[in-house]
């Protein structure tokens, strides 16, 4: 862990970091009910908004789109990623490496490693090689911790997911991205067990408005340090009205109540 709260990804020690790797990851059934946002450029606007410290991307989209973005949205690239189409044991294929992410001017690059599937050492061995890169360039790595395989059966167990912020420290991460374990007080002790390395909370599929907020503020409350997230907020019809919310609701440490009367 380095110290980041310098980072242009950092803004008042927390992150807000709008995922959009899903075309990837889960394929175009993610944008079936919003097909305006298949044009990364779409996303990248909502990304302008100064709540986003962020946006995390696959090489590709960082190739096409990025350079008319460079100078009002800071990136997040993306080092490996897989398809909905592999049905293997979790894994992540490496599809750009950390000297060609600075090339394309990220500010940060991220990473998934799935501790306890088969190919866990292999993506250990992988995130090592990323980690000691990202260092030479003075860049932040964000590990997307998402412990699965099939020996675990409840990916969001509150001692996994102490598990996976832990993890990350050990080897090197600077931000965590985790699930959240289902109740503050799990999310307390999964920051906790970060020492003093950032967790950033997954945002999942979508929820209502109050909802997300909601546990948004609990994770909060519990020693989060923000947000990794990308369809509770690009799936919305007015993403910027919830970023709006989602600025004091971590920012400025708002109840989701008062963040909706706003
Ligand atoms: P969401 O907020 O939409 O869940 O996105 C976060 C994220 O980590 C994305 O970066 C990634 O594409 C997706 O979730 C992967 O989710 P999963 O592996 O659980 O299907």
């Amino acid at each position: 862990m380095i110290p980041i709260d310098d980072s242009p990804i950092v803004r008042d020690g927390k992150s807000l970091i709008l995922a959009m790797d899903h075309g990837l990851e889960h394929g175009p059934v993610d944008f079936e009910d919003v097909p305006e946002k298949l044009d990364p450029s779409t996303v990248f606007e909502t990304a302008t908004h100064d709540a986003v410290t962020a946006m995390a991307v696959q090489k590709g989209v960082a190739e096409g789109y990025y350079p008319s973005y460079e100078d009002d949205v800071n990136l997040l690239l993306k080092l490996n990623g897989t398809s909905n189409l592999w049905m293997g044991e979790p894994d992540s294929p490496v599809n750009c490496s950390v000297d060609y992410a600075a090339e394309l001017g990220a500010d940060a690059v991220g990473f998934t490693v799935y501790s306890g599937s088969n190919h866990e050492v292999e993506m250990y061995e992988e995130f090592r090689d990323a980690q000691e890169s990202a260092r030479e360039h003075d860049l932040p790595m964000v590990m997307w911790s998402y412990p699965r395989g099939q020996g675990l059966k409840n990916d969001t167990k509150p001692g996994t997911i102490s598990y996976a912020t832990r993890i990350a420290l050990e080897i090197g991460a600077d931000i965590a991205k985790v699930k959240y374990p289902g109740s503050p007080e799990a999310m307390e002790h999964a920051c906790k067990a970060a020492g003093d390395m950032k967790v950033v909370m997954s945002g999942g599929s979508k929820t209502s408005d109050y909802e997300f907020l909601s546990t948004v503020e609990a994770a909060v409350n519990a020693g989060c340090k923000g947000l990794a997230v990308g369809r509770n907020v690009w799936q919305r019809e007015d993403p910027t009205q919830l970023l709006d919310a989602l600025e004091r609701v971590i920012y400025e440490e708002e109840t989701a109540d008062a963040a909706l009367e706003a």
